[in-house]
């Protein structure tokens, strides 16, 4: 999964891709590189970030999306709002990423009433202070309960587990060290019996990992790209396509020899 963030603010590349015209050519740049499915979104979700209102975030968000659903990958839309999300899918999105879960009212509706896929992710807090003091007693196991409970609140608004991915929300609320045992323990998760997205690219854990800024993560968010489809990530998002393609067909190659 390949990210197009149409945001002035998001941590890695804001203020790239507000043009609608250089987001659509990074998308486009991103399929070539070999992307599978495409990620818009209007609303940066880093820390201490500030919500954006509907208007400006379908503002951003509709003309990508309009410019990228004939590139031949599914499109998510990274997005809360149900609003963003109808209007999303009506526009040709195949895919919902909410960093809310659908907690939001009317989120679950939104889908449900359509054919498209989900992300349901994991977060402890809101954007603005979630990273003031995350805490947890068991980080996989509450994650993972979490995520269990949002699957069986999407099935009963009618949305069958074949369009459910979940994804453990690296950086939403944990520290380095949660992060890690999250990373650890992804074949916990892989055992929900949905597939497993991971999102570590450039992450600020990799930061403290190896001291570098966010423009020199690329080593690392490949590093864990692999720990992650190793431990049974089905979906890695990723900013760095090209690369974390060969990265990943090096793990398949060898998972072949191992058949
Ligand atoms: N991470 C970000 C945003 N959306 N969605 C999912 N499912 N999983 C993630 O790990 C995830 C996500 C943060 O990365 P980015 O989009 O580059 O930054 P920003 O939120 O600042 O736009």
């Amino acid at each position: 999964m390949g990210v197009v963030n149409v945001t002035p603010d998001s941590f890695s590349d804001g203020g790239q891709f507000l043009d609608p015209r250089a987001a659509i050519a990074h998308a486009r740049q991103l399929v070539d590189e070999g992307a599978d499915i495409l990620d818009i979104g209007g609303e940066s979700t880093r820390p201490g970030s500030l919500p954006v209102d509907e208007t400006e975030e379908l503002r951003r968000v509709l003309p990508v999306v309009d410019g990228i659903v004939g590139l031949g990958v599914p499109v998510s839309v990274d997005t809360t709002k149900p609003g963003v999300m109808r209007a999303a899918i009506a526009h040709g999105a195949a895919m919902v990423n909410d960093v809310l879960a659908l907690r939001t009212p009317g989120a679950l509706d939104a889908v449900a009433s359509s054919n498209a896929g989900v992300c349901l992710m994991h977060m402890q807090g809101e954007p603005r202070t979630m990273q003031a003091n995350p805490s947890y007693a068991d980080v996989v196991g509450e994650v993972r309960a979490f995520l269990g409970e949002r699957v069986a609140a999407c099935e009963s608004a009618g949305i069958s587990r074949e369009r459910i991915v979940v994804d453990p929300g690296f950086g939403f609320g944990k520290t380095a060290e949660q992060n890690l045992a999250l990373l650890r323990g992804l074949p916990e998760l892989a055992a929900l019996d949905v597939p497993v997205l991971a999102g570590l690219s450039r992450k600020s854990t990799l930061g403290q990992i190896t001291g570098r800024p966010v423009e020199g993560r690329l080593a690392a968010s490949l590093a864990a790209a692999l720990l992650a489809a190793e431990r049974g990530a089905k979906i890695v998002r990723v900013h760095d396509v090209a690369a974390t393609r060969d990265v990943l067909a090096v793990l398949a190659a060898v998972d072949r020899i191992e058949d």
